[in-house]
């Protein structure tokens, strides 16, 4: 039987999978409300295709609990937060899972960190708490890799990494992500798992502050910096990302700053890029006020940001651009701008609205700050008001770009 540990965003749909190809798999998270969620049959987050799993995977006898069980293998898929001061990685809930795993396990038993750490936190931070317990245990670390907005496709068909102190632990790992993984799976060691699943996101980062810089620049002489990135990206050897409106999620706004952090006198470029994406959102509220000041318009309530999550066709609002443009706004002690998301139907923060038309109806500027499908459906009833399109995705005339 397998135990995962943590059954959010990456914990659940990894379970799920287990459990629809044949695994015996209990899923254990320590929040009772989201436990009892998804024993009444309802998923806890939306992405395509995760119903027909959750249904496939109950129908094969998944178990949903808060208690740790007494397994041969368990899958620790627990958030890492950073501190926002150090830039370094909280592991804290890393160890407690490990802690209390090593309560339950038996000797031989096989740890697999799913959890995104900074390179070297199990040296630093696990090691130490097993060799207390005296357990004798096999530690693995497979990085997961899927992504928000397709994860159970990348699920099935991404390459994946496993870092195991033992090879023949990690090829027997192996073996059970191989019954639904159709990528390439590679067997390394612990500390180069670690090291490459912060990479991967870091290059991600550090090229979308490369478009972002570049934004900045053609901005500042009146150059089209969608039409320079077309053309740059026809050549064979260039492929530049695109600018937007800020970097957030819980992965390529977070992991980089890990190296920074244990890195600081080395990861100059990271650091660099990171203070690029992360002074985005402040970049485009002065874009709102140049924008605002050059048609006359002088009321900030009648200026609505559309779209609040992280990216396009997710629900989640982590480090989302938009939170952290309002949180900019604050601090300049502005009034708060109308917000609409079609995902975000709870209120969290003010001036939010839950209709498309009501909002429209209440503004005359609309800031495009996330592309969600809905809005790519709705032109028209954007007609006649002043827009800055964050995404270059609107065909209206007229639009200003960040
Ligand atoms: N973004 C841009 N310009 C771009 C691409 C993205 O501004 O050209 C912005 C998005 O709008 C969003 C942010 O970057 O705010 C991050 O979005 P994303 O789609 O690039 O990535 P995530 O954070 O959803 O998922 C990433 C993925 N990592 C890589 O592609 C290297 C995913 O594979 C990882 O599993 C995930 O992080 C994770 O959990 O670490």
């Amino acid at each position: 039987m397998i135990n995962i540990i943590g059954l959010g965003y990456i914990g659940l749909p990894t379970a799920l999978m287990l459990a629809a190809h044949g695994h015996e798999v209990v899923g254990t998270d320590y929040n009772q409300q989201l436990v009892e969620t998804l024993k009444e049959g309802r998923t806890t987050f939306k992405e395509d295709g995760l119903e027909e799993l959750f249904r496939e995977a109950v129908a094969k006898g998944i178990r949903f609990t808060t208690e740790y069980q007494n397994t041969e293998m368990y899958i620790i898929s627990v958030p890492t937060p950073y501190d926002r001061f150090s830039k370094k990685v909280d592991p804290s809930f890393v160890i407690s899972a490990v802690k209390t795993v090593l309560d339950h396990c038996p000797d031989g038993a096989t740890l697999i960190i799913e959890s995104t750490i900074s390179p070297g936190t199990i040296d630093k931070s696990v090691r130490p708490v097993i060799a207390v317990s005296g357990k004798q245990v096999n530690l693995v670390h497979a990085p997961e890799r899927i992504i928000p907005g397709n994860m159970v496709y990348e699920l099935l068909h991404n390459n994946r990494t496993i870092g195991a102190d033992d090879k023949a632990i990690g090829e027997r790992v192996k073996g059970i992500y191989a019954s639904f993984c159709q990528g390439e799976i590679v067997v390394t060691d612990i500390r180069t798992a670690e090291m490459t699943k912060v990479v991967e996101n870091t290059f991600r980062a550090v090229n979308i502050a490369f478009a972002n810089e570049l934004a900045r620049i053609c901005r500042h002489d009146n150059m089209d910096v969608y039409e320079i990135i077309r053309i740059c990206n026809m050549h064979p050897r260039v492929n530049i990302l695109q600018p937007g409106p800020g970097v957030g999620g819980h992965c390529i706004s977070v992991d980089p700053w890990f190296l920074v952090g244990d890195y600081p006198s080395l990861a100059k470029v990271i650091d660099e890029s990171m203070k690029t994406n992360d002074g985005q959102p402040a970049y485009v509220l002065n874009r709102i006020h140049d924008i605002m000041h050059e048609r006359g318009l002088k009321d900030t309530a009648r200026v609505g940001l559309y779209g609040l999550t992280y990216k396009e066709n997710v629900d989640d609002v982590r480090e989302s651009p938009t939170l952290q443009l309002l949180e900019c706004q604050e601090r300049h002690l502005a009034a708060p701008l109308k917000v609409y998301d079609p995902f975000v139907t709870q209120n969290i923060v003010s001036n939010q609205y839950h209709n498309l038309k009501d909002f429209l109806n209440d503004v005359d500027m609309v800031v495009i700050m996330v592309k969600h499908e809905e809005i790519k459906q709705n032109w028209d009833l954007l007609k006649g008001k002043i827009i800055l399109d964050c995404h270059n995705i609107c065909p209206l005339p007229g639009v200003y770009h960040i």
